[in-house]
């Protein structure tokens, strides 16, 4: 361990999973309501905006029903006590992480508590019902606000910043992802080619598996906080 002192950390939905935040392609996820094309892309939005801001609606008001699990803080202490370059990128769109002490954290899909008004582009914390069709409080215009995440076919966020800690991190972690989705899932092929060591820690295989030095099959809750313990014990 002595060697690593710059460490990425890539997570997913099953981080949030033992929180009661379902994933997204597990038995009981939450694209099993919904085709992904129907809530999840541009087209859906200017097609149904009521099924679109409503799927959103829904999974932010139920943010204040769920809590950080062991995971979410142990990737706080982390955060809190690693004395070389952390960055944790989130392809989660709840604040779990945040009120889980992570704070060196960016999320590449954007966020459920953020909202982004597409008549004049302020973005800003966001509160409520989007199908309410609320006024934007930069510019007055009624009904242009719309989840400020990033739905298929768009370029999700802070690419350059997470493409620069890639390139000179000496451990990748990936938590909790399936690996089904790009351009996150590529991230431990750029990790390793830069010269990384590279760890999974996931429920089950996920598509990448191969890509990684080593994979540990298990629960978040209960794997996460052990690879912290013994990562900042030495
Ligand atoms: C882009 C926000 C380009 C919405 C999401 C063909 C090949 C390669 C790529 C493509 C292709 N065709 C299309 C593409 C591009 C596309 C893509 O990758 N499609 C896939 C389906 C093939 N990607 C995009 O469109 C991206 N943008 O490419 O832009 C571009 C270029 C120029 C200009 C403009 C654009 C944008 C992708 C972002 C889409 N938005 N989410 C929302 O949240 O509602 S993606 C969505 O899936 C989530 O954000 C999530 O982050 C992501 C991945 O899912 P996971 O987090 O992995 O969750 P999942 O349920 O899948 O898996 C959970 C895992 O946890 C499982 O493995 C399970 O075993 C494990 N688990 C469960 N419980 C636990 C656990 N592990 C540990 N402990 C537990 N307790």
């Amino acid at each position: 361990m002595a060697d690593i002192r710059n460490i990425v950390v890539l997570t997913g939905a099953g981080i949030s999973a033992e929180s009661g935040v379902p994933t997204f392609r597990g038995p009981d996820g939450l694209w099993e309501g919904h085709r992904v094309e129907d809530v999840a892309t541009p087209q859906a939005y200017a097609r149904d905006p009521d099924l679109v801001l409503d799927f959103y609606d829904q999974r932010r008001a139920k943010l204040h029903t769920v809590e950080p699990n062991p995971a979410h803080d142990a990737l706080g202490r982390l955060d809190a006590e690693w004395p070389g370059e952390l960055l944790i990128v989130t392809q989660n769109v709840d604040d779990l992480h945040e009120r889980g002490g992570a704070k060196r954290l960016l999320h590449m899909h954007g966020e459920l508590k953020s909202g982004w008004c597409l008549a004049c582009g302020d973005r800003r914390p966001f509160e409520g019902k989007m199908a309410e069709r609320p006024t934007c409080p930069a510019c007055g215009a009624r009904g242009h606000i719309r989840p400020d995440i990033v739905w298929f076919g768009e370029m999700p966020y802070q690419m350059e910043r997470i493409e620069a800690a890639l390139s000179t991190c000496d451990l990748f972690v990936s938590i909790g992802t399936s690996g089904a989705v790009y351009p996150a899932a590529g991230f431990v092929q750029s990790a390793r080619q830069f010269g990384a060591q590279t760890l999974e820690m996931n429920l089950d295989p996920s598509e990448g598996s191969f890509f990684f030095h080593e994979s540990r099959m298990g629960k978040a809750g209960e794997l996460v906080p052990e690879w912290v313990e013994g990562l900042l014990s030495g």
